[in-house]
């Protein structure tokens, strides 16, 4: 069966700078109109990380408003809020836009060192964020940055710590994470019960090798500059909007439809 692929774009990141990526969205238009090219591109899904006046990663709850209410008047899509933040951005920080109810938000399900720095997830954390996210009745997004959290992840669902439903993303290739080879990929997507919808968000060189397996193996795609800033080596890519066409013509010769944002809602149960 040909299920349609729903394309996820993270645009921004918390991260990145324009010393390293010039043509980085920072301004709440910026984004907003990021996010209308990136699903007119084919995503159905924005990742959706913001910046304060001065560029730097935020999680205030008015530019989530602000910037949430940007996207619907440009377009429909699933807008995703970031509970990730920045690394060492506090949970109570990291939880607060999720009072605005987006339709989905992010989950990290361990702690790991994330290139020089440590992106910390404790089971304390991982039970507040799931709280915060229950409570809203968001759908969460599960993210899987090293096989050890798919334990995480089971222990939690076994407490009933988690929302019953939930989509899964391998984040592969984070510097202190785990590659993003096929073999990784296949070792986690063996994991997986019957029916839970998954996809995988290749970091860096990992991007397009994954997306392109991932498209193959009927699972579904994170593609966009938060994730990777080249187009080819040493290249940079253009826009999220270049990126994703490429993956939209991988699928399409690959024989995989693209999820419209109306099926992306089917397929995920929201
Ligand atoms: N910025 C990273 C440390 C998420 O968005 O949920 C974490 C991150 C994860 O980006
Ligand atoms: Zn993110």
């Amino acid at each position: 069966m040909n299920i349609p692929l729903i394309i996820s774009c993270p645009l921004v990141g918390a991260e990145l700078t324009r010393d390293i990526y010039p043509n980085l969205p920072l301004t709440p238009d910026e984004i907003a109109d990021a996010a209308k090219d990136a699903v007119g591109a084919g995503a159905s899904i924005i990742h959706l990380h913001v910046r304060d006046k001065d560029g730097k990663p935020s999680q205030s709850v008015e530019i989530f408003k602000e910037v949430t209410e940007k996207i619907k008047e440009r377009c429909d899509c699933i807008i995703q809020y970031s509970t990730g933040g920045a690394v060492g951005t506090d949970v109570a920080e990291r939880c607060a836009p999720l009072s605005l109810k987006p339709e989905m938000a992010t989950l990290s399900m361990g702690t790991m060192n994330f290139a020089e720095e440590i992106y910390e997830n404790s089971f304390d954390t991982i039970t507040e964020i799931a709280r915060n996210i229950q409570k809203y009745n968001v759908f969460p997004e599960l993210e899987i940055f090293d096989y050890g959290m798919m334990d995480t992840l089971e222990k939690f669902v076994k407490k009933e710590l988690l929302p019953e439903k939930f989509h899964i993303d391998f984040v592969l290739g984070v510097p202190g994470g785990m590659s993003g080879t096929i073999h990784d990929l296949l070792m986690l997507t063996q994991r997986l019960s019957e029916n839970q919808t998954w996809s995988v968000a290749g970091v860096g060189r990992f991007q397009l090798p994954l997306l392109t397996h991932a498209i193959a193996m009927g699972g579904h795609i994170r593609v966009g500059i938060e994730d990777n800033i080249y187009y080819l080596k040493g290249e940079l890519a253009e826009s999220n909007t270049q990126l994703i066409e490429r993956a939209v013509r991988i699928a399409n010769e690959l024989d995989r439809d693209i999820a419209s944002v109306e099926d992306a809602r089917n397929i995920l149960e929201l």
